[in-house]
């Protein structure tokens, strides 16, 4: 995450690339799109991978977030050469109707978490799509409310289609973001405080 300063509004700006991942199918680019521009797409090709940049405004700061909506291709990938590996922060999604997109995101999240060094604690949201077809469920709230708390992971029921809370996962995960910074940055506090102790220590005993 770079940081650079928006000098015509003296405030600082951060850079941040938000992957949103899940099987095909779940809603991904409908989320993307609507979050985006405020429409449900009538069709999105599957198949296609598109990056959007917008602007969020989050914790006094300005965010400038590039928003990656995946299409699969990871599968077939090296992590490395997937655009999961350019993600500071994570929108899985699955489909409230579907057993196999919610068997998927468990694997998804294991993946990031065991590629990304096992840090935990990488920003993630999980996200139920398709909570406007609440009488097609298949995945209990319950399972996903377990799931998320064991893995300490905010979530969120989503529909595209009506516009239930798209912004609210986003700003969701905006949280996160401001979260992990804030312990990256005490963490390095307290090693920078260490260092120095021992170093003084060091000193001392040389006299
Ligand atoms: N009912 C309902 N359908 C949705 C919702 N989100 C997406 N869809 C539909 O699910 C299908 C797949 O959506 P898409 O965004 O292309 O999924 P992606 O493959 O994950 O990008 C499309 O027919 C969408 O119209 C939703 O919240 N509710
Ligand atoms: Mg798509």
């Amino acid at each position: 995450m770079e940081e650079s300063i928006d000098g015509s509004r003296r405030q600082s700006k951060r850079k941040l690339t938000v992957c949103v991942i899940g099987s095909g199918g779940v809603g991904k680019s409908s989320l993307t799109l609507r979050y985006i521009n405020g429409h449900f797409p009538e069709f999105y090709d599957p198949t296609i991978e598109e990056s959007y940049i917008t602007q969020i405004e989050y914790g006094f700061h300005f965010h400038e977030v590039e928003v990656i909506d995946t299409a699969g291709q990871e599968e077939f990938l090296l992590f490395r050469d997937s655009s999961m590996a350019q993600g500071d922060a994570f929108l899985l999604v699955f489909a409230i109707d579907s057993v196999s997109s919610w068997v998927h995101l468990k694997e998804l999240r294991s993946k990031i978490v065991r590629e990304k060094d096992d840090d935990v604690s990488i920003p993630m949201v999980v996200v139920g799509n398709k909570r406007d077809l609440e009488e097609d469920r298949q995945i209990p709230l319950e399972d996903v409310v377990e799931y998320c708390q064991r893995i300490k992971c905010p979530l969120i029921e989503t529909s595209a289609k009506t516009s239930l809370n798209v912004t609210e996962s986003f700003r969701m995960l905006m949280e996160q973001v401001e979260e992990h910074r804030l312990n990256l940055f005490i963490e390095s506090r307290i090693n920078e405080d260490n260092n120095e102790k021992s170093r003084n220590k060091g000193a001392c005993r040389t006299q």
